[in-house]
């Protein structure tokens, strides 16, 4: 990770989104906001290639912030287009402990005039595991702002059940190694119809991660899960390409539907 100070300056991050769509009116209801490094010697790297070790080495909030500020700024350009799409934003377990977060987030949104439904917060249960009674302060005041929050790959960290009970949460995110097999796997479908319930009867609205074939899509759609994403609608995309994506998707259903 050396260098990635360096490398901020050097515009090597770059912001790539992936739609969220609106199962039931089959619309892009949001965008899930991924970090992508252009790393000089390595190429493009993911998240998941250079995210853990920005952690260890104390720069996870210089990406954070990055990312809030890039997607925040995005969002409110797809409004001036006309387009009405809240976006979410990955956070790390150390952001969670970070006591100045919502307040940056306040000045954050303020600055570029969004109301604060048009971001949504997405946290692993295991960013929960470091000291929970902070974590879960921060994450009420991120809440009490009106900004909203996502349990993400749900099903893998170590949360118990009851623990959910008591987060101040909106959505949550089913992981997709739980959908990639569906409707075939009948452990994963078990698996992904209780999480299902539990979110509903938790008053929670479910995002299934993974989508990748239409069959998996209509076996979400009679379980009542409202949204998904995944390369059946796109693989995430520069955020220069996502307005023409958003108005070539809604065209495309136009003309099915009539
Ligand atoms: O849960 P997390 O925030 O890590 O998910 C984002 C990652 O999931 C991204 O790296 C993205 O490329 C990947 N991803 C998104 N949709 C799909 C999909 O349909 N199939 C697979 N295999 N990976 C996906
Ligand atoms: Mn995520």
């Amino acid at each position: 990770i050396y260098g990635l100070r360096r490398d901020v300056r050097h515009d090597e991050l770059k912001l790539h989104v992936q739609p969220k769509i609106d199962l039931a009116v089959h619309r892009v209801c949001g965008a899930e906001a991924l970090v992508r490094w252009d790393h000089p010697v390595l190429g493009w790297l993911p998240p998941n290639e250079f995210i853990p070790f920005a952690e260890q080495s104390g720069n996870i909030t210089l990406i954070t912030t990055w990312a809030l500020s890039t997607a925040v700024r995005e969002c409110r350009l797809w409004l001036e287009e006309g387009l009405r799409i809240p976006v979410s934003v990955n956070l790390s377990s150390r952001d969670l402990q970070d006591e100045r977060l919502p307040v940056f987030v306040t000045e954050l949104l303020r600055d570029h005039d969004l109301s604060p439904d048009f971001l949504t917060l997405e946290i692993t249960e295991q960013a929960l595991v470091r000291d929970f009674a902070r974590a879960t302060s921060v994450l009420q005041c991120l809440r009490n702002l009106g900004v909203r929050i996502s349990i993400d790959d749900f099903g893998t960290g170590y949360s118990s059940l009851a623990q959910l009970r008591n987060l101040p949460v909106d959505e949550l995110k089913i992981d997709r190694s739980f959908v990639l097999q569906l409707p075939e796997s009948r452990p994963d479908a078990a698996i992904v119809r209780a999480s299902v319930d539990l979110a509903h009867d938790l008053g929670l609205e479910v995002v299934a991660e993974g989508v990748e074939n239409l069959a998996c899509m209509r076996w979400l759609m009679e379980l009542g899960c409202e949204r998904a994403q995944g390369f059946l609608f796109s693989r995430p995309m520069a955020t220069e390409n996502f307005v023409a994506w958003v108005r070539q998707f809604s065209s495309a259903q136009f003309e099915l539907s009539t």
